[in-house]
């Protein structure tokens, strides 16, 4: 009898940590602290309930393929194509969402430090000419996503930055996307981002998403 127990412990205990891969990330502020831009139900919702749903069935996925656990997210990204087909669909959907929303987080922070660095200003000046014109191009990469997806701000390999958007949870890192390059800001635009706050209006998450981006974050991302 003390065997089996041991046993079984054993097995719960392999179980677990062999199913642990993917952790659902701390944020580096309070639920409430984006507010009045983003209010504390929909950030705790959207972190608690969407990223971990996404974290859940990564690992889910991945756990039919032990092999592929000791992978980086990011190469996994990169190669969805040579994953095994039966859990393509699975990790395109629940990887990018895992990793998008890990990002998504540290593109964010407080409003009282989202001021735009030096560094990031003449970039952007330097590739679209103000940050107006940056602006109006991301909003209108975001607005012109049907249905639910993610605008970006990409840096090609040329070292030029430009603005693409995704559907779902797709990003600039996968082999589906044409337009590829390191991610240095993404914006989630799945109505669960914005619907407690603005419901339909797109528009207002968008200018509310202004208010609170962590452009340090931007600026270490930069090369
Ligand atoms: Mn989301």
């Amino acid at each position: 009898m003390k065997r089996f127990f041991l046993l079984a412990i054993t097995a719960v205990l392999i179980s677990c940590t062999s199913n642990a891969q993917y952790v659902l990330p701390e944020l580096n502020y309070g639920y409430a602290d984006l507010e009045p831009y983003i209010d504390s139900t929909t950030m705790y919702i959207h972190h608690n309930n969407h990223h971990a749903a996404y974290t859940n069935n990564l690992n889910a996925a991945l756990n039919k393929y032990p092999a592929l656990r000791k992978k980086a997210i990011v190469e996994i990204l990169q190669n969805i194509d040579e994953l095994p087909e039966d859990i393509q669909t699975a990790v395109r959907n629940n990887g990018g969402g895992y990793y998008n929303h890990l990002l998504f987080w540290e593109f964010l922070t407080p409003p009282a430090q989202s001021n735009m660095t030096t560094k990031v200003e003449r970039a952007l000046i330097q590739n679209f000419g103000s940050v107006v014109k940056f602006k109006e191009e991301f909003e209108k990469a975001a607005m012109s996503r049907f249905g639910s997806g993610w605008a970006w701000l990409i840096q090609e390999d040329s070292g030029r930055l430009k603005v693409v958007s995704t559907a779902n949870q797709d990003n600039p890192l996968m082999s589906y996307v044409p337009e590829k390059g390191a991610i240095l800001l993404g914006l989630d635009v799945w109505e669960h981002a914005y619907y407690l706050d603005y419901q339909n209006l797109r528009k207002k998450h968008l200018e509310a998403f202004w208010e609170v981006v962590n452009w340090k974050k931007v600026e270490s991302l930069l090369k």
